[in-house]
């Protein structure tokens, strides 16, 4: 009864999740874990990218639509660091691609949902991207991507 009256609502509402865009991992050293990817798991290494203000350095492969993103800090004090200092590595968030990210951000916000970012930003690979609260989101860091239209 009470979900019902939730969805009437938000009955206006619809997200619209097409695939897993990436899997984020959170590793100590990427040249240490690159070879793991391309030499036993058979994956190519197709760029790797520093995202200044994330303040991580990342790997990317393909695996069909979905990627793998490793993740390495370039300073302690920043998530991935913090990540690495309380949990040791392994996977850090999934990211979702979405249509109309800018749409769904305030959506979610609406049903509740603690947003780490409340307007979409620019993220790894030029796509825009809203990351959502761990503790809104049942423990995993999830983010919502999407390609600049
Ligand atoms: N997955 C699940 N839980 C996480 C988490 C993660 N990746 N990172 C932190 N947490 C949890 C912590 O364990 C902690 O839980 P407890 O309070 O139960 O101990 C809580 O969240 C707060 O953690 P914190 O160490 O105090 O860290 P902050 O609150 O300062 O930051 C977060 C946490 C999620 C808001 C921050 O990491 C963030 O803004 N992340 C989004 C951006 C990001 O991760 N960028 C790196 C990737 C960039 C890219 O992909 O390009």
């Amino acid at each position: 009864m009470i979900l019902l009256a939730k969805n009437r609502k938000h009955k206006f509402y619809q997200m619209k999740i097409s695939h897993i865009e990436h899997i984020g991992i959170a590793v100590a050293n990427l040249d240490e874990a690159i070879p793991f990817y391309e030499n036993v798991l058979g994956l190519k290494c197709y760029a790797v990218e520093e995202v200044e203000d994330q303040k991580v350095k990342t790997a990317f492969f393909k695996v069909g639509q979905t990627k793998i993103e490793l993740l390495q800090s370039t300073d302690p004090e920043g998530p991935v660091g913090k990540f690495i200092e309380k949990k040791g590595q392994g996977v850090h968030h999934i990211a979702f691609a979405v249509d109309g990210l800018a749409e769904t951000l305030p959506g979610l916000e609406e049903k509740g949902i603690r947003l780490i970012d409340k307007t979409p930003r620019k993220g790894a690979e030029g796509l825009n991207i809203g990351f959502l609260h761990p503790k809104s989101t049942f423990g995993v860091l999830t983010e919502l991507c999407e390609e600049p239209k």
